[in-house]
Parts: structure tokens; C-alpha cells; sequence
């Protein structure tokens, strides 16, 4: 299997795509061999994603990642899954799924976290699961579906990428790092947290048990090799399951003192470390710490990322086709900076739709310009993903003690130049952009090593993401003083757990 391909599935917000991977003579090569559309839908006044539509662009993408490796058996080495986190699917007795799952940004969690905080108050939550308080949280979820004859039926809970895992092999386990993002493990003993199931009335037994990077997860199912014309056995490896585990895993940083920003639909901005922080302070600022591979954690803050942009592409568009965001791009470069700020680390962002007006709204709500045109907006977003990054990057550092000289921007947002540039110049130092498939290294890494075509522990692993692509490297221009004057124009709207 050494000399095989490794297929990594990744699934995100905006899109879905299967890479393979193969390591020869110490250079890793990726492919994409599949990219398909991950659009979420109203049902029944319910946001859901089409959970069955993303299978069947996994199933596809193995077809396609067979035509490429060759269907002969070993040429496909194994399959490693990730995605998004907190999203689940219900299994009943039979292990047939209970509706569709719900998408995060699906307004039935409102209420739900000052409701949990009735039985178990926001400190002891923080110092039990070290996880910010976002309404999308698993827990919070979880708690909006208390009282539904769909969880009272449930014998098992699956996060999304278990949820493939176990269609495609027929095993149901949790991988460690996609547990993580639920708000019911425990980052310490790195269990399920019988306390804050206790706190949801969750009965244990729903939670499949736990399993690392690197171990095994099973075995494509005979259906699922009719059905991609692949040759058996084909391995599934579990590997940073949650995507942005996966991504952090594929930063390529070349020692200790960096920061990375994982900036897709949302921006992942925070450190690496040895151990969670779970200080009143760190509760406060609103930290998360998610686990990471090789017994690492997370420490980061989620920011409302490319979304903004997203929808207001979304709203934009016209009958006549999509709008451009190169262009959109090109525009947004040309106008005067730091204009207007909003706070891109609020939850307000969360919801979809009319996101130009909300946006033009939080300007007027703190009397600054309201933008005139998309050039305008796209120009605001910008400007205030880059001062966002800024301040969850200095926090992160301030917080976990750990020194930062570094910040590597790795996602679909490496691509965007002007973003990387102003996260630079916000910072205060140099930027470091790609790969853009970040989390797609890191799945395709943890499986090759686990195959024993690469070895070493993650230094080792992120030097052959260093040594097998071209690298962006952005220096900070302007000083920081009118960055400053940008952040205590937002300051104390999302920083602050709103619970404190
Ligand atoms: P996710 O994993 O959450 O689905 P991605 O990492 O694929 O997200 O990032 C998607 C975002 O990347 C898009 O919303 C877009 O803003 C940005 N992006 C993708 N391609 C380009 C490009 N060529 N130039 C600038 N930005 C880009
Ligand atoms: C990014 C991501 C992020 C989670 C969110 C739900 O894709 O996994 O880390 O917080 O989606």
C-alpha cells in the first residue's frame, strides 16, 4: 500500500470535493478528482443540508478517484473522511437514519445556551468542554431537539463525517477531533462528558466510541465497491475527521511560533498547543479548544469568514448568471481602507440571507459610512475579516502564552490576495498563504502515514506540505496604529461570551 494513492473526501460548507493524494521520492502531489455543490435546503421551515446529494458526490468522487489510481486492488490505498463540524445525523434500532440533519445555521438553537446555563452555568460548561459558546454547538442543538419523537427514537448519534464513514463500511464510531467541536467532550480526559450529557438528559449509550487519527475505521462495504467500481479491500483510515483538524495538520509551518487562519466559509484563527486553556479569561474572550491530531489542541475563535461574502454574492446575483468575484475583487482592492468596520466575530453574521443590508445596518448602528456599492462592501468584509484575524490572533497568543512570529493562512481564502495582504498589514506580520486544500493534506498526511508511505510526527509531516508546493508570502505594510483606531470602533460587540 506504500506506493499506493490515498483519497482524501472533504467536505465543506460551500462544496465538497475528493482529492487524491500520493507521496513519491518525498514530494506529495494532490489531485482534485471531484468537486461537487454543498447547497443546504429549506424543508418543512427547516434548514437542512442534502445529506443524501453529499453522499452521492462521495461515492462519485471514489469512482473518480478509482479512474485515476487504477481499480486494481491496492492501487487505492485507503479513504479518509472529513467536514465541517457540530452536524449530526440520528440512527434508529435498525442504524437507518432519522430525517434529515439540520444545518447549523438553522435558527431552532436561539435561547438554547441560556436555557442549558439554567442546569450547568456557563463557567462550569467552559471548564468541563473548553468550547466557545456559538449557537451552533452540537449541545445547543441537541437541546432544541429535546422532546422530538426523532431523538426520543434515536440509538445512536453520528457527526456528519462518521455519518459517511458508516454508510460507506458499515461502522459506527467518532472520530476524536469532530467529537470535539459537540461541546459534550471533556478536552482533558478526552471522553464524552457524562455531566453535560447529564445536563441534556442525553442518555451515554446515543455516543459511538471514540477512535483517533491513524486507526482504522473499516472496510468499503461490498455495495459501496460495486457501486465505484473499485477493487477490495479498501481501507477507510480514520484521520482528522473534523476539517479543520485536518487543515491545521496541513499548515505549513517550519517551527512553533506561528498562528494560522483557516479561512474558508468560516476563518479558524488560533494557535497550536499542548493543552486546553480553560481560564476564566480564555471563557471570557470566547476560545474554543477543539482537539487536533496527534493529541494536540485547537486553541481558536471562529470567525464569520468568507460567508459574508458569500451571501452578499449570493444577494447580488443577477438572472444573468452568477456575479464575479474576481472582479468584485479587483474593486474592493482600488477603495480606501478601513472606511468602515464591523464586527466579523459576531453570531449577528450567522444567519443566512440580506446580508448587504445587515451589513450596511451594523455600519449605520455605529456611525460609520454605510457602503454605497458591492466594490464598497466587499471592501468592508475585507477590511473587517482582516481586523478580526488581527485581534483573535493577538488574543490567542496573549492567552495561551505562546509566541507568534507567523501567521499562515491556509483555505479557499489563501487564494483571495487582497485578504491575505490586509490580514498581513493588520497583524503586524508576515503572512504565509496556502495551500488552499489545506485540510485535503492533512487528511491525505495522517493517511500515508498511517499506510507507512510517510513517517514522523507533525513537523515532519508539515515540512513535506513546505517542500511540495509554492508558498505566498505576504510582508506587513503601514503600522498598526490605524488598525487600532478600527478595532475600538467595534470593540465590545462578540468578544465578550455574551453569558459573562
Ligand atoms: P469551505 O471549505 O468552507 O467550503 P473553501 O475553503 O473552499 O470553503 O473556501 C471557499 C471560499 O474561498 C470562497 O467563498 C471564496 O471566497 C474563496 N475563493 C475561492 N476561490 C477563490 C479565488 N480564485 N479568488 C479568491 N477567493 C477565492
Ligand atoms: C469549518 C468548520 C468550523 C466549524 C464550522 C461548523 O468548515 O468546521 O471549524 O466551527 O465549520
Amino acid at each position: 500500500p506504500a506506493g499506493g494513492a490515498f483519497a482524501a473526501v472533504d467536505l465543506g460548507a460551500s462544496s465538497g470535493r475528493v482529492i487524491l493524494g500520493r507521496t513519491t521520492d518525498g514530494v506529495l502531489t494532490l489531485e482534485e478528482v471531484h468537486r461537487f455543490e454543498n447547497r443546504p435546503v429549506h424543508v418543512a421551515g427547516t434548514l437542512h443540508w442534502d445529506i443524501l446529494g453529499l453522499y452521492r458526490g462521495v461515492l462519485d468522487g471514489l469512482r473518480a478517484a478509482g479512474a485515476a489510481a487504477g481499480t486494481e486492488p491496492g492501487a487505492l490505498a485507503s479513504v479518509g473522511i472529513d467536514s465541517w463540524g457540530v452536524d449530526y445525523g440520528l440512527l434508529d434500532a435498525d442504524g437507518a437514519l432519522l430525517g434529515n440533519p439540520v444545518h447549523y445555521r438553522d435558527d431552532r438553537t436561539l435561547g438554547m445556551a441560556e436555557e442549558i446555563e439554567k442546569a450547568l452555568p456557563a463557567r462550569e460548561l467552559y471548564a468541563l468542554t473548553g468550547l466557545q459558546r456559538l449557537p451552533i454547538n452540537t449541545l445547543y442543538q441537541l437541546a432544541a431537539a429535546r422532546g422530538s419523537s426523532q431523538l426520543a427514537a434515536a440509538r445512536r448519534i453520528l457527526l456528519v463525517p462518521d455519518l459517511i464513514s458508516y454508510w460507506l463500511t458499515g461502522r459506527a464510531g467518532t472520530e476524536i477531533t469532530i467529537a470535539s467541536t459537540t461541546q459534550l467532550l471533556d478536552p482533558r480526559t478526552r471522553t464524552w462528558s457524562a455531566p453535560v450529557a447529564g445536563a441534556v438528559g442525553l442518555d451515554p449509550a446515543l455516543f459511538a466510541p471514540l477512535r483517533s487519527p491513524g486507526e482504522a475505521a473499516g472496510e468499503l462495504l461490498p455495495g459501496v465497491l460495486e457501486e465505484t467500481g473499485l477493487a477490495g479491500p479498501v481501507p477507510v483510515t480514520a484521520v482528522g475527521a473534523h476539517d479543520t483538524a485536518s487543515a491545521v495538520v496541513g499548515v505549513p509551518a517550519a517551527d512553533e511560533r506561528f498562528a494560522y487562519i483557516s479561512t474558508g466559509t468560516w476563518s479558524l484563527a488560533g494557535v497550536e498547543l499542548e493543552a486546553p486553556v480553560l481560564t476564566e479569561e480564555s471563557r471570557r474572550a470566547n476560545f474554543t479548544n477543539e482537539l487536533g491530531v496527534d493529541g494536540t489542541v485547537r486553541y481558536l475563535r471562529n470567525i464569520m469568514g468568507l460567508w459574508l461574502l458569500q451571501e452578499c454574492l449570493r444577494d447580488w446575483e443577477t438572472g444573468s448568471g452568477p456575479y464575479e468575484l474576481d472582479a468584485l475583487l479587483e474593486g474592493a482592492a482600488r477603495m480606501p481602507g478601513l472606511r468602515s468596520v464591523v464586527d466579523a466575530s459576531s453570531p449577528a453574521f450567522l444567519a443566512p440571507g440580506g446580508m448587504p443590508a445587515r451589513l450596511a445596518e451594523a455600519c449605520r448602528a455605529t456611525g460609520q459610512p454605510v457602503p454605497r456599492d458591492p466594490a464598497e462592501t466587499t471592501r468592508c468584509v475585507l477590511d473587517s475579516l482582516a481586523l478580526a484575524h488581527r485581534e483573535t490572533v493577538t488574543e490567542a497568543a496573549r492567552l495561551s502564552g505562546r509566541e507568534v512570529e507567523t501567521v499562515h493562512m491556509v483555505g479557499g481564502g489563501a487564494r483571495n490576495a487582497l485578504l491575505c495582504q490586509l490580514t498581513a498589514d493588520a497583524c503586524g506580520l508576515p503572512v504565509v498563504a496556502g495551500p488552499v486544500e489545506a485540510a485535503a493534506y492533512g487528511n491525505v498526511l495522517v493517511q500515508a502515514r498511517t499506510a507507512g508511505a510517510v513517517s514522523g510526527g507533525l513537523p515532519s509531516l508539515r515540512r513535506l506540505v513546505r517542500d511540495s508546493l509554492r508558498l505566498r508570502q505576504y510582508a506587513p505594510r503601514g503600522d498598526q496604529a490605524s488598525w487600532a483606531l478600527a478595532a475600538a470602533r467595534v470593540r465590545g460587540h462578540g468578544k465578550e461570551a455574551p453569558c459573562a
